[in-house]
């Protein structure tokens, strides 16, 4: 399984509604992202961080809209570089870095998966099914809008051109627990597939991650995985701006990364959100380590066979 990982820094915090994303890159390094993929065998690279110029500002019929045309700058940068850190690598990981990041990674991949004549499937990890257009965005934080655009949504005509989109049909959301009243009409006119905390209350994860992976397996699929920070339980993962109680546990986070690994399906990664003003003593950060590591082959126990994932 080992093979080789780039790292990717996108210092991005414009799209949130609090400061501090800026730092996520750096925090992940210092809690040793790379050192514990190394230890597993993996052979890593550090690819540095993204950057834009300063941008003018864009007006938009939206008038809540914040930091429009950064976001934009962002967008086109991270695309361009996630795309090139893709094509060097078996498995780049993205490090937010907000999670309006996701708005030039996932199409970057969406790329990639078209030029090698497969279909690009996504899992989202997040309290947040970030659904909204330009248009719909009541608090104007562009971090709740990567979903709408990467599936081509009308009003998003405001970013970058897509080359490449991903089909709604072939995203799976989980743990999501916080759903605005346009974002809930777009989930049901889309028909993604979303598994709220009641359901993953009901099912538990492993259940409909395993009939997710089977249909990313028979479309022989790549699969690109955003972790949302805010996905955890703000219990054990406090260094996030948009904290919402009832969130995923240590050990159902752990057996999602677990499961992602036996099913050698994944091929890019973001861990987004991670806001290191607000964390305690790196705990978030390395938790997100752990969780890492567990999807790149961590076991607590060595196992004699692999799971049927
Ligand atoms: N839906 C809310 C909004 O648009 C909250 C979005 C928060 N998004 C994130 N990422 N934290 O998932 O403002
Ligand atoms: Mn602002
Ligand atoms: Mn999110
Ligand atoms: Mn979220």
């Amino acid at each position: 399984m080992p093979g080789t990982c780039a790292l990717l820094g996108a210092p991005i915090e414009t799209g949130a509604s609090q400061r501090g994303c800026i730092m996520g890159p750096a925090s992940l390094r210092t809690a040793g992202l790379a050192e514990g993929l190394a230890g597993l065998g993996w052979e890593v690279s550090d690819r540095g961080d993204v950057s834009i110029a300063p941008q003018a500002s864009q007006p938009h019929a939206n008038p809540a809209l914040h930091h429009l045309a950064e976001t934009s700058a962002w967008i086109a940068a991270l695309h361009a570089a996630a795309y090139d850190a893709g094509a060097a690598c078996d498995l780049p990981i993205f490090m937010g870095g907000d999670h309006s990041m996701a708005a030039g990674t996932v199409p970057a991949m969406a790329r990639r998966a078209q030029e090698a004549g497969r279909p690009l499937f996504v899992l989202w990890l997040d309290a947040h099914p970030d659904l909204h257009t330009l248009e719909t965005s009541e608090s104007g934080n562009l971090h709740g809008t990567p979903v709408a655009y990467f599936t081509g949504q009308p009003g998003c005509d405001a970013y970058p051109t897509l080359p490449a989109t991903v089909d709604p049909a072939n995203i799976c959301m989980m743990g999501i627990r916080s759903v605005d009243a346009a974002e809930q009409v777009r989930i049901r006119e889309l028909g993604v597939e979303v598994h709220d905390m009641r359901a993953i209350d009901e099912t538990g994860v492993l259940e409909p991650l395993r009939r997710f992976l089977d249909r990313v397996r028979e479309a022989n699929g790549m699969l690109h995985v955003s972790f949302d920070v805010d996905f955890l339980d703000p219990a054990i993962a406090p260094a996030v701006g948009t904290t919402v109680p009832g969130g995923a546990t240590f050990r159902e986070a752990h057996l999602i990364m677990e499961t992602l690994c036996d099913s050698e399906l994944v091929s890019s990664l973001d861990l987004v959100e991670l806001n290191p003003f607000l964390d305690e003593r790196g705990k978030t950060a390395k938790l997100m380590c752990d969780l890492t590591a567990s999807l790149f082959g961590r076991r607590v126990m060595d196992r004699m066979t692999r799971s049927a994932y």
